[in-house]
């Protein structure tokens, strides 16, 4: 088997910094030069163009993106749409000329329609009207799965888009407002449990249903990608477990040792009432998730303890 030499994008975020862990140590992977805003702008064509020549890498994996949980992707809605048209533009128009590199593009579950039928399959894609808080972000993965597309009809390039479920882990973005759910109520909760606060309010209803997944086992799908060879243009990747915002709330509640009461601010948007995607084909090439939502949210809470005195909020 030839060893695969590998160009990571976005390499210092939740994704990219589990995927450089899990790919040192895989035995398919040769090389791997991690690329992060601080050497490559993937907002400039030039500079994206020039690293790929570079490191003429057998493999390109974009982790890089603009992401945020539900109050950043309804408020910043241009940011989120124009940023990630760029970086998956100038990505997909610089692997035109070499179509031997074959690219892993990292997307989102919150592509499919809002009325898709549950679980929902990756041929949901493009059927229907999108979920309004997150709909700019979601558009901007939607074309680069058409760019994609294009170039791999037009010049014979191979590319995967992956679409994880919600992720959360070590190297998060742990913050009040414009975090995901779980890193945004285990910063919240920390801090209510170290100021003693009696009561806590969790966002919207607490009813909406979500899916968690370990952004390990999100890397070890991506270094089993690798070399598979596939007629799959998008795979699902998730843990098949649904669990309500109130049910994961106490949860954490249970993980940080907070003991107040849990409360409700309507005010926040509940977005997607239910969004449980089906993870059949991925199972099918012989994927398994390995970490439970409770063993997850357990080592992610001591990772977060470990490092909270050099965490950005
Ligand atoms: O993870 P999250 O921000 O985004 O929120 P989405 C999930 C649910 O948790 C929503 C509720 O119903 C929130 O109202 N929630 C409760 C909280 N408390 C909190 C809190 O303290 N912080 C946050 N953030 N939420 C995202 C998309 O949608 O899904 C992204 O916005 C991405 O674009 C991601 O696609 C996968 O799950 O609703």
């Amino acid at each position: 088997m030839n060893k695969l030499n590998v160009l990571l994008f976005g390499s210092n975020g939740l994704v990219g910094s589990s995927l450089k862990n899990i790919l040192k140590k895989s035995d398919k992977v040769k090389s791997i030069v991690s690329s992060s805003r601080k050497d490559t702008d993937l907002f400039d064509l030039e500079q994206t163009r020039k690293i790929i020549e570079k490191t003429e890498p057998d493999v390109i994996i974009n982790a890089a993106a603009k992401v945020g949980g539900i109050v950043a992707n309804n408020t910043q809605r241009s940011e989120f749409i124009l940023e990630n048209l760029k970086i998956n533009m100038n990505i997909l128009e610089s692997v035109i000329p070499n179509p031997k590199i074959k690219v892993i593009n990292l997307g989102s579950s919150c592509i499919y329609p809002l009325n898709a039928e549950i679980p929902i399959k990756e041929s949901s894609v493009m059927t229907g009207i999108l979920e309004p808080t997150n709909s700019p972000y979601s558009m901007a993965k939607l074309s680069a799965i058409e760019i994609g597309r294009a170039i791999t009809q037009q010049h014979g390039h191979e590319i995967i888009n992956l679409m994880p479920t919600n992720l959360y882990g070590p190297n998060d973005y742990f913050a009040k407002n414009d975090s995901h759910v779980i890193p945004g109520l285990m910063y919240r909760l920390h801090m209510s449990k170290l100021q003693k606060d009696k009561n806590f309010y969790i966002w919207g209803t607490g009813n909406p249903l979500r899916e968690f997944l370990h952004v390990d086992d999100l890397s070890n799908a991506v270094e089993f990608l690798i070399d598979k060879e596939t007629n799959e243009d998008i795979l699902n990747v998730g843990s098949g477990e649904e669990v309500s915002i109130k049910e994961l709330a106490s949860k954490l509640k249970t993980v940080i040792g907070y003991d107040g009461d849990v409360l409700f601010d309507t005010t926040k948007p509940d977005g997607n009432p239910r969004k449980l995607i089906d993870t059949e084909l991925l199972h099918k090439l012989g994927w398994e998730r390995k970490i439970s939502l409770d063993a997850g949210l357990k080592s992610t809470y001591s990772w977060f303890k470990e490092n909270f005195k050099n965490l950005r909020f």
